[in-house]
């Protein structure tokens, strides 16, 4: 069968769809990738024969992907698939007549299965991860076990992302890890554990060899300049990482990379061999600096003196290290988030990542939401349709007065730079009340970039930097007027 994948391509490549290109094309199978865009898709599909469309896709790209797919159902004759993030949690979307089947969770085996029988013309009804629409009627199956061994999957296809991919090569992902223990009311992960409780979900390594296996293919066949490493956590397991990281050494992999790690599982250790290795850049959840937002309603279980020492290790190691940070609980005042930034200021990270809540569907904060504003369950899909949680506040701060929105609409622009001039923390209260909104947006987008270009930085190429960001810049903030002046308000 010959099976088109589909998602909004980025300078991250979509490391899930690689892993299903291998699994597919191992089973003699053809495919090829295109990014989320009608003229794309429509394109690819007159100039070769596919079978199936094939979309995979997190929340913020469900509406933009029904509208292109109802384009694409009334044009060509193609079998329509789904999967990703939020598939799995809102498998309901297979109502749409559009679709005609939804997986549920990891793909590979579901997805391979279903390719086969459709190629043989086989019964279809009963496979395990699809919502199905046959000749109008509904079949609904439940998850199959998740793989157990890991290293028995063939390596993600990177031809896949060569020629059709913003990313060129220069960045390659990897995960060495799938699942986490922790229960982040903001995160799809207890989610996931709940889906496949019956299962004996747990997390799953892979072995070192299997890893620096893939990492010496990536190192012989593409120009690798970064090795970004996908693991919601990578340090899980800090005995792993030792290993791990001796053996990036042992066998001269010498590409760098970033990862993301649990602040608690920190160890001087630990950090010692990550940059003996040759990791360049650490996420850390901080998440907020009030320990009640963080521990109670965030759920992430990390104490202050914990971020305090974890950071102390990584000063000491001179591992440079970004934070992660959510601003603005809607019935919080803002005087919660001046402590998040206060943290910051306090630890200097290389750069902080600032985000509004956003409650995704099937999450804790979702329910908290919920049920803190009497809000139906389809609240979320409205400001999915209507664009309003990414693209603006105007709804999530909705039942806030005009000046308390003002003001966490400002603190959220001006976040990154008070953390670069903390000279400017004593006028904060003052800076965030001035109606200057769009003015702060636009240095928010000025000096934060994009976050490959705050990556780059770590490689201290300037002129290139400076330049690639400016263009990115520009870019970014064409898009999001477009994308803006899609918005309706309902
Ligand atoms: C790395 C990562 C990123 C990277 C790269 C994303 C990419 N291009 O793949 C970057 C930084 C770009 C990113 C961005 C965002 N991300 Co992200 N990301 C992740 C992360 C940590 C790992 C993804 C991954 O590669 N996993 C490994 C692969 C093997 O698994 P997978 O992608 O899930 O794919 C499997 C299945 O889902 C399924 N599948 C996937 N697609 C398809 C398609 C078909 C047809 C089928 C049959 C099956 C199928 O089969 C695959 C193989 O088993 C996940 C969390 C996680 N642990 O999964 C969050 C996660 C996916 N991200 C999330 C979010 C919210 C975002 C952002 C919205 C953040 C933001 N505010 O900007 C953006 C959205 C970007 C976009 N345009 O969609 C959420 C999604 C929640 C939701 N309901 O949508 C997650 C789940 C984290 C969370 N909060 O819990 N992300
Ligand atoms: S945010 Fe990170 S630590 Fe928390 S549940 Fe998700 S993956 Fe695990």
């Amino acid at each position: 069968m010959r099976v088109l994948f589909v998602t909004e391509l980025s300078i991250y490549p979509p490391l899930g769809i690689m892993y299903l290109s291998s699994m597919l094309k191992r089973n003699g199978h053809y495919t090829r990738l295109v990014n989320m865009d009608y003229i794309n898709i429509k394109n690819a599909l007159y100039e070769q024969h596919f079978d199936i469309v094939a979309f995979s896709i997190s929340s913020v790209l469900y509406w933009e992907s029904l509208r292109i797919c109802q384009k694409i159902k009334r044009e060509f004759d193609v079998y329509i698939i789904y999967g990703g993030a939020h598939p799995t949690v809102s498998p309901e979307m297979f109502a749409y007549d559009v679709i005609d089947a939804v997986c549920i969770g990891e793909g590979e085996e579901a997805l391979l299965d279903l390719v086969q029988k459709l190629d043989e013309g086989r019964e279809i009804k009963n496979i395990l991860n699809f919502w199905l629409r046959i000749n109008g009627r509904f079949y609904k199956n439940s998850v199959r076990p998740l793989i157990k061994d890991l290293d028995s999957l063939p390596f993600p296809d990177r031809e896949l992302i060569k020629n059709d991919s913003p990313n060129s090569s220069d960045i390659q992902p990897i995960i060495t890890s799938r699942g986490c223990s922790y229960g982040c009311s903001f995160c799809l992960q207890p989610f996931y554990r709940q889906l496949y409780k019956d299962h004996n979900c747990r997390i799953r390594q892979r072995s070192i060899d299997n890893v620096i296996a893939e990492l010496k293919y990536i190192k012989e066949n593409f120009q690798a300049r970064l090795i970004l490493f996908y693991d919601s956590t990578f340090n899980l397991n800090p005995q792993w990482v030792s290993r791990f990281c001796d053996r990036y050494i042992k066998e001269k992999i010498n590409i760098p990379f970033v990862c993301q790690l649990r602040i608690d599982a920190i160890s001087l250790e630990n950090i010692r061999y990550l940059k003996d290795a040759g990791c360049r850049l650490v996420g850390i959840g901080i998440e907020s600096g009030n320990e009640y937002v963080r521990n109670v309603i965030f759920k992430k279980r990390i104490s202050n003196s914990q971020i305090g020492r974890a950071i102390e290790i990584m000063k000491k190691i001179k591992l440079d290290f970004y934070t992660n940070n959510i601003i603005g609980l809607p019935w919080l005042p803002v005087e919660y988030d001046y402590q998040t930034l206060r943290l910051n200021i306090r630890y200097k990270p290389s750069f902080a990542n600032v985000n509004f809540p956003q409650p995704y569907p099937k999450t804790e904060l979702f329910y908290i939401f919920v049920k803190k504003y009497n809000l139906e369950n389809n609240f979320f899909m409205n400001l999915l349709k209507n664009n309003a949680l990414f693209v603006n506040t105007r709804y999530l701060f909705n039942h806030k007065k005009k000046k308390e929105k003002r003001k966490i609409e400002n603190l959220h622009h001006l976040f990154p730079i008070i953390i670069r001039f903390p000279v400017l923390l004593s006028v904060v209260p003052l800076l965030i009340s001035i109606p200057l909104g769009k003015f702060y947006l636009l240095l928010f987008k000025l000096i934060t970039g994009d976050f490959e270009y705050r990556l780059v930085s770590i490689e201290k190429r300037r002129v290139r930097i400076l330049i690639r960001r400016l263009v990115a810049s520009s870019k970014r903030i064409l898009n999001e007027i477009q994308r803006a002046s899609k918005i309706h308000y309902f």
